[in-house]
């Protein structure tokens, strides 16, 4: 392969749930790279090899595979749809030119469907959906559609319609070609429209060729004056308008029954090629843009998008030629630090199998094994050349766990262990906490942790305790108060001195610290008052409540004195300490807690129960809309109440509910609440120091 226009860059992205792994499957079972079509149930799909994903019968990582025909190299990226494992899946759509969003027929539009919606259309990327499971009890290919349309917009048109509807489905109508393909134990056969789906394939036909005509003159000129607008002109123009995202088709089918899914990989030669959209922009080292020709000749840039830390076979990098071929034996530089590597056998990953290349060439993906220094983000380039790539926004972790080792002396295995794992997830934290000492885990849920914790056992061979989650408090004041901060200190030879006066106040929620120098006529010199200000920090990151980072407040500095010899630096950072508590103490703290934007999906007959649950979590209703043929409750709840959500909702529901959540803004603890928090942070901290 060495011609950018002939790759198809394909990232599957939707719900949990929604059958993208399945569709997958059977994407490469259609094209002949398996000869086994693999069950999610039985923990036998290309896509969830790994054993913490066969368990759960869920996918936490992106699975990588490609497929030839018809002259054309198919990249395909499976994603995982849950919300606490996202980070593949937001990454993904960074490399691809086209994003296939898997819906269920059943539920239509779901919170995740949107989420990456937004990515996709952040990107540019041409969308299309396929609205999978219509063999499914009350799937119904016309209302998914008129969701669709209703998130998305008008430019939603159907290219295929289903013939016949739940278990009686059995088959697909091409709506470009107008030609049927009705399916016997997965196999095609292609026909004549019949009957019973006439008018509707005439009528969806319509629709569709009245949607390309309009983003084209030509054929817009030929549609009005009634002429014969021949298949291969209308598919030109239909490719046109998806890679300028003018139109978002729909392909209909099962997966698991392998219907429609030959006709989707048709469908998707007709998706843009890396050279058929606009080249992407990166910075160069002059901090100018660099435009990205994918251009085989060009200088080397490639993105590195995924990093897979084994411990036996070491580091694996996944990454995405955007500019010149990157060719095996070679050697790139790593823009981040200029350092140099050299690269061994290029691969192409097929589930977790990998086949050697000697190159890849622009618009390409592919990985390398056994860099010394790369991580996710990192962009790899001609030697001579400097392009950095925009970094990726993730969501920040919400949920905090303190791990500690089970067995004594494997503390700094565990470190070890959970370092590496992190660099394979980038929506997981680890770090230590400066004031208790212990190694905190950070990540989206319980589960998210959960899964670390397993992937700990199983690939490094160490195993840890979970204590309870922690919220993010964060603390600060409501009122305005003044103090003095002095540290005066007499030894034998030269002593220490420093004194501040600064009045702090609230900030607005949300603006953060700001520290204003007020100091007149040299009461205190110029040159300490950065220390001033860096000894008030210091104080605001351990907090003075219950231990949290301040944050929304302003610190005033207006008055001091200083001595000719005994001030330093160093006094001038711990009075401007000593004088931030002080003040702080006195202008009535209060401590802050994350509130959550969260929507649950739930079948109508639990809207009640979920609902009078969410007000025993002090959590605001924000009302209920039916989404296919389930209700989505929206509501504004505390995360200190939501920390073990998930396995109340599943029995509430008997495991048909599902729920996102995000992080929306702080806000004041009540009063009753915050005295338990501060109260259990102060026998934490004594215990700490005991200990
Ligand atoms: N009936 C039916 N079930 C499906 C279909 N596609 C997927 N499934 C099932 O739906 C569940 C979720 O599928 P999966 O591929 O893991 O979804 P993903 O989370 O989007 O990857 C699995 O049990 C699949 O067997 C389909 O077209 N019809
Ligand atoms: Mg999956």
């Amino acid at each position: 392969m060495n011609d950018p226009a002939k790759i198809r860059n394909v990232a599957l992205v939707g719900h949990r749930g929604t059958g993208k792994t399945s569709l997958f499957e059977g994407l490469l079972f259609k094209a002949g790279v398996t000869n086994r079509l693999g069950h999610v149930a039985d923990g036998t799909t290309v896509s969830d090899w790994d054993d913490d994903e066969k368990r759960r019968q869920l996918s936490l990582s992106a699975a990588l595979a490609h497929v030839e025909r018809g002259g054309l190299t198919f990249n395909f990226i499976d994603t995982p749809g849950d919300s606490s494992f996202l980070a593949d899946a937001i990454a993904s759509v960074h490399v691809v030119e086209t994003a296939l969003m898997v819906v269920n027929a059943v539920l239509g539009v779901e919170v995740q469907t949107e989420r990456l919606w937004a990515r996709a259309a952040e990107r540019g990327l041409a969308r299309l959906f396929f609205c999978n499971m219509l063999d499914r009890e009350r799937a119904d290919f016309d209302v998914a559609v008129a969701a669709l349309q209703e998130a998305f917009g008008q430019q939603v048109v159907a290219v295929h319609l289903p013939i016949g509807r739940e278990h009686e489905l059995s088959g697909v109508v091409d709506l470009l070609a107008m030609k049927a393909y009705t399916y016997t134990d997965g196999k095609a056969e292609a026909g004549d429209v019949p009957a019973e789906v006439a008018d509707a394939a005439a009528a969806a036909r319509d629709k569709l060729v009245d949607a390309v005509a309009s983003t084209n003159d030509d054929l817009a000129e030929k549609y009005l004056m009634e002429e014969e607008i021949g298949e291969a002109e209308l598919k030109q123009a239909f490719a046109d308008a998806v890679a300028g995202g003018q139109i978002y088709p729909v392909a209909a089918g099962s997966a698991t029954h392998l219907i429609g899914v030959d006709l989707l990989l048709e469908l998707l030669a007709l998706a843009p090629s890396p050279s058929a959209v606009p080249a992407p922009v990166a910075v160069g080292a002059d901090g100018a843009d660099v435009v990205l020709e994918s251009d085989a000749e060009a200088p080397v840039a490639a993105f590195v998008f995924k990093t897979l830390a084994d411990p036996f076979s070491g580091h694996i990098n996944v990454f995405r030629v955007f500019q010149g071929t990157v060719a095996g034996d070679s050697t790139v530089v790593v823009t981040r630090d200029g350092h140099k590597e050299r690269l061994g056998q290029l691969l192409k990953p097929q589930g977790k199998e990998t086949k050697p290349v000697d190159a890849l060439v622009a618009g390409d993906i592919g990985a390398v094994a056994k860099l010394k220094d790369v991580v996710t983000g990192d962009a790899l380039c001609a030697e001579g050349e400097s392009i950095t790539f925009p970094a990726i926004e993730f969501p920040a972790p919400l949920m905090s766990f303190a791990v500690s080792a089970k067995s004594k002396g494997d503390e700094d295995k565990v470190m070890q262990a959970l370092r590496r794992l992190a660099e394979e997830d980038p929506m997981l934290d680890v770090h230590r906490d400066a004031q208790t000492g212990e190694t905190i885990v950070a990540g989206m849920s319980q589960v998210h942790v959960e899964v670390i914790v397993e992937r700990m056992k199983r690939r490094f061979g160490v195993e840890v305790d979970l204590k309870p989650p922690r919220v993010p408090y964060r603390e600060t004041v409501r009122g305005t108060a003044k103090a003095q901060g002095k540290h005066k200190k007499q030894t034998g030879g030269r002593g220490q001195f420093a004194d501040t006066w600064m009045e702090i106040s609230p900030q607005p929620r949300g603006e953060g610290f700001a520290f204003v120098d007020k100091i007149v006529g040299g009461a205190i010199p110029r040159n300490f008052i950065p220390a001033v200000e860096k000894g008030v920090r210091a104080a605001m990151s351990e907090g003075f409540l219950a231990g949290y980072p301040v944050v929304d407040v302003q610190v005033k500095l207006y008055d001091g004195k200083h001595h000719p010899v005994d001030s330093s630096d160093m006094a001038f950072q711990i009075a401007g300490s000593i004088g931030f508590k002080a003040a702080a103490e006195k202008a009535q703290p209060v401590l802050l807690e994350p509130i959550m934007n969260v929507e649950i999906t739930v079948p109508e007959e639990n809207v009640g129960d979920v609902i009078g649950d969410l007000n025993s979590r002090r959590g605001r209703v924000l009302g209920t809309t039916p989404r296919g043929h389930s209700n989505v409750v929206a509501a504004e709840v505390p995360l200190a109440e939501m920390l073990t959500y998930a396995p109340d909702l599943t029995s509430m529901t008997g495991g048909r509910g599902d729920y996102t959540m995000e992080f929306l803004r702080y806000e004041e603890v009540p009063a009753h609440i915050a005295q338990k928090v501060i109260d259990d942070a102060k026998k934490e901290r004594e215990e700490a120091q005991k200990g």
